[in-house]
């Protein structure tokens, strides 16, 4: 894979499950071999953990590459900014350290994330939660709200930050639309446009030096030789068209959106890299077939939480945790176009005597080999298991196949011939070096 980007690919790299399948260190490590790192989509409902020689660094909306000098980072078009969250996201890392500013590139498109989107996303769950209808489990960062407001062509941008008056103009005709439903059926509270006008002018002086033509920039990088990294943000389960609608997100997760996500061309996306977890996890309301029971002391679902230490890293939710399914992962191979994929925390399975894998589901007395499109349906989805032994050895650290235990080497290539995908990596740890390479 490092080896891809080496030949001048540009690779694409995308959660295949519910998100968290641990794509942050594998951007991180390839950007060894790339020049720039680019967002497409979601916001900071993002959590990407990195460790690097030992120390654990969470990024919600930069880049992950912000971890390597010198590498360019973008943040495009398709992505939901919140302003007060970005400036503190680059104070934390300045004050590890790390050179920020000079290197970080804010779409001017980009649509903003404001105080009252977050008010709405909160208030929203609160009435699902209240009316019984059930909440979505958000990560309450305003992200739906926003992408409303973007595809109801109202939202205040980036570029808006520039012009005081018209910021203002449109900014009252916002927050008056908010603060109707607010006020209104969501039973919450106004907000003032004068103090989020305020703080938007404020923040806005620090921030117009990173706005630039993201798309441009990328073309002209690549033109120049540099290689480009598309780092995705959840997974596929959770996109906006393709997953378990209306248990996602509001954005586009999938590989195809990479381009239309960072301003630039389909032509540009030459490798796409998907990120698999061993099993599974998903944080947040919705189906979930292989869900095992997780939080009672002893159970497989158990171990797998607490060895994969499996919490959310922006909200510190518990994740609920299963096997893997690799009907559901077919789904996701086809819909982004995987070219290879990367196994991670196969070590957590390290130790369990049996381990299960779901191939296909029973769904109305019938037998099929790939995830539904209707949410009920999904939740109807009865799992089929095949039933792998499992291994004593660890894998924590491996950096070979062949020190990889017999039995977990059956399961990935078994995991590769039901999904039709070559695993091109494997990852064993948490650290850069914990890496096997398999292309
Ligand atoms: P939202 O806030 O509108 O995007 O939430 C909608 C659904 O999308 C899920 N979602 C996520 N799932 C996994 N990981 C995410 N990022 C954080 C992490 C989450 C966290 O890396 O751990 O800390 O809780 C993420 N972001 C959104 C969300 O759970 C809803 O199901
Ligand atoms: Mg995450």
């Amino acid at each position: 894979m490092q080896s891809e980007i080496a030949r001048g690919r540009n690779v694409v790299v995308v959660g295949t499950q519910w998100g968290d399948e641990g794509k942050g260190k594998v951007v991180d490590w390839m950007t060894d071999h790339a020049q720039g790192v680019v967002r497409f989509q979601g916001g900071h409902n993002a959590g990407h953990t990195l460790v690097i020689k030992g120390v654990k660094t969470a990024l919600q909306l930069i880049p992950s590459g912000i971890m390597r000098d010198g590498v360019a980072c973008y943040i495009g078009n398709g992505v939901v900014v919140d302003p007060t969250h970005l400036l503190s996201e680059i104070e934390r890392l300045e004050k590890a350290g790390v050179e920020v500013r000079s290197r970080l590139f804010i779409s001017e498109s980009c649509p903003l994330i404001l105080p009252f989107h977050v008010e709405v996303d909160r208030a929203r769950e609160a009435l699902r939660e209240s009316s019984g209808s059930g909440k979505i489990g958000t990560t309450g960062k305003g992200i739906g709200p926003a992408y409303e407001d973007k595809v109801a062509r109202r939202a205040l941008r980036v570029q808006d930050l520039k012009h005081p008056e018209r910021f203002a103009k449109k900014l009252k005709e916002l927050l008056d639309l908010h603060n109707f439903a607010l006020q209104g059926y969501l039973n919450a509270t106004a907000l003032e446009f004068q103090p989020i006008f305020e703080q938007a002018m404020k923040m806005a002086e620090v921030i117009k030096p990173m706005m630039a033509d993201v798309g441009y920039l990328i073309h002209k990088a690549h033109k120049a030789g540099a290689n480009i990294l598309f780092e995705g943000a959840q997974g596929t389960l959770l996109d906006i068209d393709h997953g378990t609608y209306p248990y996602v997100t509001s954005s586009n997760c999938v590989a195809g959106n990479a381009a239309a996500g960072a301003g630039v061309g389909p032509q540009m996306l030459h490798y796409m890299l998907g990120i698999t977890k061993a099993y599974t996890t998903r944080v947040g309301s919705g189906p979930f077939p292989t869900e095992l029971e997780w939080e009672k002391e002893g159970t497989v679902g158990h171990h797998l939480a607490t060895v994969g230490q499996e919490k959310g890293t922006v909200t510190g939710r518990a994740r609920r945790c299963g096997w893997l399914d690799a009907a559901a992962l077919k789904r996701s191979i086809i819909i982004n176009g995987i070219t290879g994929l990367c196994m991670t925390k196969l070590d957590v399975l390290d130790g369990l005597t049996e381990i299960q894998m779901c191939v296909g589901y029973e769904l109305d007395g019938k037998r099929i080999d790939i995830l539904p499109l209707d949410g009920d349906e999904i939740a109807a989805c009865k799992p089929i298991y095949e039933t792998f032994p499992g291994w004593t050895e660890t894998t924590f650290g491996a950096t070979s196949w062949d020190a990889l235990p017999l039995n977990a080497r059956r399961y990935l290539e078994r995991i590769r011939d039901l999904i039709g995908a070559p695993i091109d990596m494997v990852s064993t740890g948490p650290d850069r070096e914990h890496t096997i390479l398999l292309r």
